[in-house]
Protein backbone atom coordinates (compact mmCIF):
# COMPACT_ATOMS: atom_id res chain seq x y z
CA UNK A 1 0.00 0.00 0.00
CA UNK A 2 1.30 3.71 -0.40
CA UNK A 3 -0.51 4.64 2.59
CA UNK A 4 1.02 4.43 5.83
CA UNK A 5 -1.68 4.06 9.03
CA UNK A 6 -1.35 3.20 12.09
CA UNK A 7 -2.50 -0.14 14.37
CA UNK A 8 -6.34 -0.29 14.43
CA UNK A 9 -8.87 -1.94 17.01
CA UNK A 10 -11.66 -3.46 15.67
CA UNK A 11 -14.49 -2.90 19.26
CA UNK A 12 -18.02 -4.86 18.91
CA UNK A 13 -20.59 -2.73 20.74
CA UNK A 14 -23.39 -5.36 20.28
CA UNK A 15 -26.36 -2.79 20.36
CA UNK A 16 -30.24 -3.04 19.45
CA UNK A 17 -30.95 -0.44 22.16
CA UNK A 18 -31.42 2.90 19.66
CA UNK A 19 -33.21 1.28 16.85
CA UNK A 20 -36.54 0.26 16.04
CA UNK A 21 -35.81 -3.32 14.97
CA UNK A 22 -33.54 -5.99 16.46
CA UNK A 23 -30.75 -7.42 14.66
CA UNK A 24 -28.14 -4.29 14.66
CA UNK A 25 -26.38 -6.33 18.14
CA UNK A 26 -25.58 -8.94 14.92
CA UNK A 27 -23.72 -6.56 13.35
CA UNK A 28 -20.16 -7.11 14.71
CA UNK A 29 -19.90 -10.62 14.43
CA UNK A 30 -21.05 -10.66 10.56
CA UNK A 31 -18.35 -8.65 10.20
CA UNK A 32 -15.80 -10.87 11.45
CA UNK A 33 -17.37 -13.77 9.75
CA UNK A 34 -16.78 -11.15 6.53
CA UNK A 35 -13.10 -11.15 7.54
CA UNK A 36 -12.92 -7.67 8.23
CA UNK A 37 -9.64 -8.16 10.25
CA UNK A 38 -8.00 -10.31 7.77
CA UNK A 39 -9.05 -8.33 5.11
CA UNK A 40 -6.92 -5.13 7.07
CA UNK A 41 -4.37 -7.32 7.73
CA UNK A 42 -3.59 -7.91 4.11
CA UNK A 43 -2.96 -4.15 3.39
CA UNK A 44 -0.20 -4.16 5.76
CA UNK A 45 -2.28 -3.06 8.79
CA UNK A 46 -1.65 -4.18 12.52
CA UNK A 47 -4.83 -5.15 13.53
CA UNK A 48 -6.22 -6.26 16.95
CA UNK A 49 -9.48 -7.56 17.44
CA UNK A 50 -10.64 -7.04 21.06
CA UNK A 51 -13.76 -8.59 20.69
CA UNK A 52 -17.42 -7.70 21.80
CA UNK A 53 -17.80 -5.09 24.91
CA UNK A 54 -20.85 -6.24 27.15
CA UNK A 55 -23.92 -3.89 28.38
CA UNK A 56 -27.67 -3.85 29.66
CA UNK A 57 -29.38 -6.12 28.07
CA UNK A 58 -30.73 -5.64 24.37
CA UNK A 59 -34.76 -5.41 23.94
CA UNK A 60 -36.54 -9.03 23.19
CA UNK A 61 -39.13 -6.98 21.20
CA UNK A 62 -39.59 -4.34 18.95
CA UNK A 63 -42.56 -2.68 20.68
CA UNK A 64 -40.63 -1.36 23.86
CA UNK A 65 -43.02 2.00 24.84
CA UNK A 66 -41.52 4.97 24.69
CA UNK A 67 -40.39 6.81 28.20
CA UNK A 68 -40.14 10.22 27.81
CA UNK A 69 -40.44 10.31 23.94
CA UNK A 70 -37.26 8.24 23.80
CA UNK A 71 -37.01 4.63 23.52
CA UNK A 72 -34.21 2.34 26.09
CA UNK A 73 -32.61 5.61 26.83
CA UNK A 74 -31.19 4.75 30.37
CA UNK A 75 -29.40 1.42 28.26
CA UNK A 76 -28.79 4.03 25.04
CA UNK A 77 -26.68 6.11 27.71
CA UNK A 78 -24.86 3.04 29.36
CA UNK A 79 -23.67 1.14 25.93
CA UNK A 80 -22.77 4.67 24.58
CA UNK A 81 -20.51 5.47 28.18
CA UNK A 82 -18.65 2.21 27.50
CA UNK A 83 -17.97 2.65 23.91
CA UNK A 84 -16.65 6.15 24.50
CA UNK A 85 -14.47 4.69 27.48
CA UNK A 86 -13.30 1.94 24.90
CA UNK A 87 -12.57 4.20 21.95
CA UNK A 88 -11.07 6.99 23.95
CA UNK A 89 -8.77 4.20 25.73
CA UNK A 90 -7.14 2.90 22.38
CA UNK A 91 -6.93 6.98 20.94
CA UNK A 92 -4.72 6.84 23.88
CA UNK A 93 -2.40 4.16 22.39
CA UNK A 94 -2.16 5.67 19.47
CA UNK A 95 -4.69 3.44 17.31
CA UNK A 96 -7.37 3.48 15.31
CA UNK A 97 -10.32 2.81 16.77
CA UNK A 98 -12.85 0.94 14.36
CA UNK A 99 -16.77 0.75 16.10
CA UNK A 100 -18.39 -2.08 14.93
CA UNK A 101 -22.37 -1.82 15.65
CA UNK A 102 -24.43 -1.62 16.91
CA UNK A 103 -27.12 0.97 16.19
CA UNK A 104 -26.11 4.26 15.39
CA UNK A 105 -26.51 5.67 18.55
CA UNK A 106 -23.68 4.71 19.45
CA UNK A 107 -21.59 7.13 17.34
CA UNK A 108 -22.28 9.76 20.46
CA UNK A 109 -20.15 7.93 22.48
CA UNK A 110 -17.50 7.08 19.74
CA UNK A 111 -17.24 11.12 18.45
CA UNK A 112 -17.36 12.14 22.39
CA UNK A 113 -14.41 10.36 22.87
CA UNK A 114 -12.87 11.64 19.48
CA UNK A 115 -13.87 14.87 20.55
CA UNK A 116 -12.20 14.59 24.07
CA UNK A 117 -8.79 13.16 22.25
CA UNK A 118 -8.80 16.13 20.30
CA UNK A 119 -9.36 18.58 22.67
CA UNK A 120 -6.57 17.00 24.74
CA UNK A 121 -3.72 16.79 21.81
CA UNK A 122 -4.87 19.87 20.10
CA UNK A 123 -5.88 18.58 17.04
CA UNK A 124 -8.74 19.96 14.74
CA UNK A 125 -11.67 17.58 14.41
CA UNK A 126 -13.59 16.45 10.70
CA UNK A 127 -16.40 14.23 11.19
CA UNK A 128 -17.81 12.64 7.81
CA UNK A 129 -21.45 11.63 8.79
CA UNK A 130 -21.91 9.10 5.91
CA UNK A 131 -26.03 8.32 6.38
CA UNK A 132 -29.45 7.99 4.61
CA UNK A 133 -30.66 9.50 7.45
CA UNK A 134 -29.16 13.36 9.05
CA UNK A 135 -29.90 11.21 12.72
CA UNK A 136 -30.49 15.04 13.87
CA UNK A 137 -33.54 14.76 15.82
CA UNK A 138 -34.17 15.65 18.83
CA UNK A 139 -36.62 14.10 22.02
CA UNK A 140 -39.62 16.93 21.36
CA UNK A 141 -39.47 16.33 17.53
CA UNK A 142 -38.42 12.50 16.81
CA UNK A 143 -41.40 11.01 14.98
CA UNK A 144 -40.46 7.61 16.19
CA UNK A 145 -38.65 8.06 19.51
CA UNK A 146 -35.75 6.02 18.54
CA UNK A 147 -32.27 7.27 19.64
CA UNK A 148 -30.37 6.10 16.66
CA UNK A 149 -32.35 8.88 14.87
CA UNK A 150 -30.70 11.68 17.78
CA UNK A 151 -26.71 11.34 17.70
CA UNK A 152 -25.58 14.86 16.04
CA UNK A 153 -28.58 16.72 17.70
CA UNK A 154 -26.55 14.91 20.56
CA UNK A 155 -23.20 15.83 19.75
CA UNK A 156 -24.34 19.72 18.64
CA UNK A 157 -25.47 19.44 22.50
CA UNK A 158 -28.78 18.97 22.11
CA UNK A 159 -31.31 16.25 23.72
CA UNK A 160 -30.60 15.09 26.54
CA UNK A 161 -28.05 15.90 28.55
CA UNK A 162 -25.97 12.24 29.38
CA UNK A 163 -25.59 12.11 25.77
CA UNK A 164 -24.82 15.55 25.37
CA UNK A 165 -22.05 16.21 27.65
CA UNK A 166 -20.14 12.66 27.44
CA UNK A 167 -17.41 14.20 25.98
CA UNK A 168 -16.41 16.20 28.86
CA UNK A 169 -17.69 19.83 27.23
CA UNK A 170 -20.85 20.58 25.30
CA UNK A 171 -21.23 20.90 22.63
CA UNK A 172 -19.12 17.33 22.04
CA UNK A 173 -17.95 19.71 18.63
CA UNK A 174 -18.98 22.60 16.46
CA UNK A 175 -21.48 21.93 13.30
CA UNK A 176 -18.90 22.92 11.27
CA UNK A 177 -16.65 20.30 12.10
CA UNK A 178 -19.30 17.92 10.39
CA UNK A 179 -20.25 16.99 7.21
CA UNK A 180 -23.01 15.09 5.56
CA UNK A 181 -23.12 13.04 2.80
CA UNK A 182 -25.71 10.89 1.14
CA UNK A 183 -28.77 12.12 2.79
CA UNK A 184 -32.71 11.08 1.31
CA UNK A 185 -34.91 10.82 4.32
CA UNK A 186 -35.00 13.70 6.78
CA UNK A 187 -38.32 13.94 8.91
CA UNK A 188 -39.63 18.06 8.70
CA UNK A 189 -38.83 19.13 12.38
CA UNK A 190 -35.31 17.06 11.75
CA UNK A 191 -34.99 19.82 8.56
CA UNK A 192 -35.94 22.56 10.81
CA UNK A 193 -32.67 21.88 13.01
CA UNK A 194 -30.48 20.77 10.20
CA UNK A 195 -31.03 24.32 8.75
CA UNK A 196 -30.71 25.84 12.61
CA UNK A 197 -27.18 24.01 13.13
CA UNK A 198 -25.96 25.03 10.00
CA UNK A 199 -24.82 21.53 8.99
CA UNK A 200 -23.12 21.15 5.83
CA UNK A 201 -25.29 18.43 3.99
CA UNK A 202 -24.47 16.67 0.51
CA UNK A 203 -27.56 15.47 0.31
CA UNK A 204 -28.35 12.49 -2.38
CA UNK A 205 -29.17 15.17 -5.09
CA UNK A 206 -26.31 17.12 -4.38
CA UNK A 207 -24.67 13.71 -5.89
CA UNK A 208 -26.70 13.69 -8.78
CA UNK A 209 -26.13 17.25 -9.14
CA UNK A 210 -22.31 17.30 -8.78
CA UNK A 211 -21.31 13.83 -8.64
CA UNK A 212 -19.49 12.10 -6.42
CA UNK A 213 -16.18 13.34 -7.14
CA UNK A 214 -17.06 16.88 -6.87
CA UNK A 215 -19.15 16.33 -3.53
CA UNK A 216 -16.03 14.50 -1.97
CA UNK A 217 -13.79 17.11 -2.84
CA UNK A 218 -15.82 19.95 -1.08
CA UNK A 219 -16.15 17.53 1.96
CA UNK A 220 -12.44 17.23 2.48
CA UNK A 221 -11.36 20.19 1.03
CA UNK A 222 -8.88 22.11 4.04
CA UNK A 223 -8.50 18.63 5.58
CA UNK A 224 -6.13 16.50 3.14
CA UNK A 225 -2.76 15.88 3.43
CA UNK A 226 0.50 16.27 5.26
CA UNK A 227 -0.05 20.36 5.45
CA UNK A 228 -2.96 19.18 7.69
CA UNK A 229 -1.21 16.65 9.83
CA UNK A 230 -3.01 18.21 12.52
CA UNK A 231 -6.66 17.42 11.72
CA UNK A 232 -8.09 14.01 12.74
CA UNK A 233 -10.78 13.07 10.67
CA UNK A 234 -13.94 10.52 11.96
CA UNK A 235 -15.82 8.46 9.70
CA UNK A 236 -19.59 7.36 10.73
CA UNK A 237 -20.55 4.88 8.81
CA UNK A 238 -23.97 4.00 8.52
CA UNK A 239 -24.76 1.32 6.06
CA UNK A 240 -27.97 2.66 5.26
CA UNK A 241 -26.07 5.36 3.26
CA UNK A 242 -25.54 2.41 0.37
CA UNK A 243 -28.16 1.75 -1.91
CA UNK A 244 -31.01 -1.09 -0.79
CA UNK A 245 -29.91 -2.89 -4.22
CA UNK A 246 -26.60 -3.89 -2.96
CA UNK A 247 -27.02 -3.27 1.18
CA UNK A 248 -30.52 -5.27 2.35
CA UNK A 249 -29.00 -5.81 4.99
CA UNK A 250 -29.68 -2.79 7.36
CA UNK A 251 -32.89 -1.84 9.36
CA UNK A 252 -34.07 1.70 7.76
CA UNK A 253 -33.38 1.07 4.13
CA UNK A 254 -34.24 4.14 1.94
CA UNK A 255 -33.89 3.69 -2.19
CA UNK A 256 -31.63 5.87 -4.05
CA UNK A 257 -28.58 5.49 -2.51
CA UNK A 258 -25.22 5.54 -3.68
CA UNK A 259 -24.26 2.68 -6.05
CA UNK A 260 -20.84 0.40 -5.47
CA UNK A 261 -19.13 2.67 -7.75
CA UNK A 262 -20.06 5.71 -6.43
CA UNK A 263 -19.58 4.53 -2.61
CA UNK A 264 -16.15 2.94 -3.97
CA UNK A 265 -14.81 6.72 -5.33
CA UNK A 266 -16.40 7.95 -1.74
CA UNK A 267 -13.85 5.66 0.17
CA UNK A 268 -10.83 5.97 -2.30
CA UNK A 269 -11.31 9.68 -1.52
CA UNK A 270 -10.70 9.38 2.01
CA UNK A 271 -8.27 7.07 2.08
CA UNK A 272 -6.42 9.72 -0.48
CA UNK A 273 -6.52 12.76 2.05
CA UNK A 274 -4.48 10.41 4.65
CA UNK A 275 -6.23 11.84 7.40
CA UNK A 276 -8.58 8.97 8.79
CA UNK A 277 -8.05 8.63 12.09
CA UNK A 278 -11.31 7.13 13.58
CA UNK A 279 -14.58 5.05 12.18
CA UNK A 280 -17.72 3.52 13.42
CA UNK A 281 -19.48 0.79 10.78
CA UNK A 282 -22.91 0.94 12.15
CA UNK A 283 -26.40 -0.67 11.41
CA UNK A 284 -25.69 -3.51 9.70
CA UNK A 285 -28.28 -6.05 9.89
CA UNK A 286 -27.29 -9.55 9.53
CA UNK A 287 -31.05 -10.76 10.18
CA UNK A 288 -31.97 -8.97 7.34
CA UNK A 289 -29.53 -9.32 5.25
CA UNK A 290 -29.09 -11.98 2.55
CA UNK A 291 -25.92 -14.45 2.97
CA UNK A 292 -23.89 -11.70 4.77
CA UNK A 293 -23.85 -9.94 1.17
CA UNK A 294 -24.19 -6.49 3.46
CA UNK A 295 -21.12 -7.43 5.42
CA UNK A 296 -19.29 -8.65 2.70
CA UNK A 297 -19.55 -5.39 1.02
CA UNK A 298 -18.99 -3.05 4.00
CA UNK A 299 -15.45 -5.19 4.29
CA UNK A 300 -15.01 -4.65 0.69
CA UNK A 301 -15.77 -0.75 1.16
CA UNK A 302 -13.63 -0.41 3.95
CA UNK A 303 -10.63 -1.98 2.38
CA UNK A 304 -10.94 1.01 0.30
CA UNK A 305 -10.96 3.53 2.91
CA UNK A 306 -8.10 2.16 4.33
CA UNK A 307 -6.31 2.44 0.87
CA UNK A 308 -6.82 -1.41 -1.34
CA UNK A 309 -6.75 0.64 -4.29
CA UNK A 310 -4.66 2.90 -4.12
CA UNK A 311 -2.76 2.01 -7.28
CA UNK A 312 -1.46 5.44 -8.79
CA UNK A 313 -0.79 8.29 -6.48
CA UNK A 314 -3.50 11.21 -6.63
CA UNK A 315 -1.12 13.96 -8.28
CA UNK A 316 -0.57 11.47 -11.09
CA UNK A 317 -4.16 10.32 -11.60
CA UNK A 318 -5.12 13.92 -13.56
CA UNK A 319 -7.52 15.35 -13.60
CA UNK A 320 -8.49 16.83 -9.85
N1 LIG B 1 -35.43 10.06 11.21
C1 LIG B 1 -36.11 8.82 11.63
C2 LIG B 1 -35.59 7.65 10.87
C3 LIG B 1 -34.21 7.19 11.15
C4 LIG B 1 -33.12 7.88 11.59
N2 LIG B 1 -32.12 7.01 11.65
C5 LIG B 1 -32.56 5.86 11.27
N3 LIG B 1 -33.83 5.95 10.97
N4 LIG B 1 -31.83 4.74 11.13
C6 LIG B 1 -35.99 8.65 13.15
O1 LIG B 1 -36.39 7.60 13.64
O2 LIG B 1 -35.55 9.56 13.84
MN1 LIG C 1 -27.63 6.84 11.13
MN1 LIG D 1 -29.45 5.91 8.60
Amino acid sequence: SLLFHPPATLIGVPTDVGAGRLGAAMGPDALRVAQLGPALQRLGMDVLDIGNLSGPPNPRSERDPAAEGLRNLPECIAWNQLAHDAVLAQLGLGRIPIMLGGDHTLATGSISAVARHCRAVGKRLRVLWLDAHSDCNIPEISPSGNVHGIPVASLCGLGPVELASMSGSVPALEAADIRQVGQRSVDDGEKRMVRQLGLEVYDMRSIDELGMKEVMHRVLSGIEGEENRDVHLHVSFDVDFLDPEIAPGTGTTVRGGPSYREAQLCMEMIADSGRLSSLDIVELNPALDIRNQTAELVVDLVESLFGKSTLVRTRDRGGR
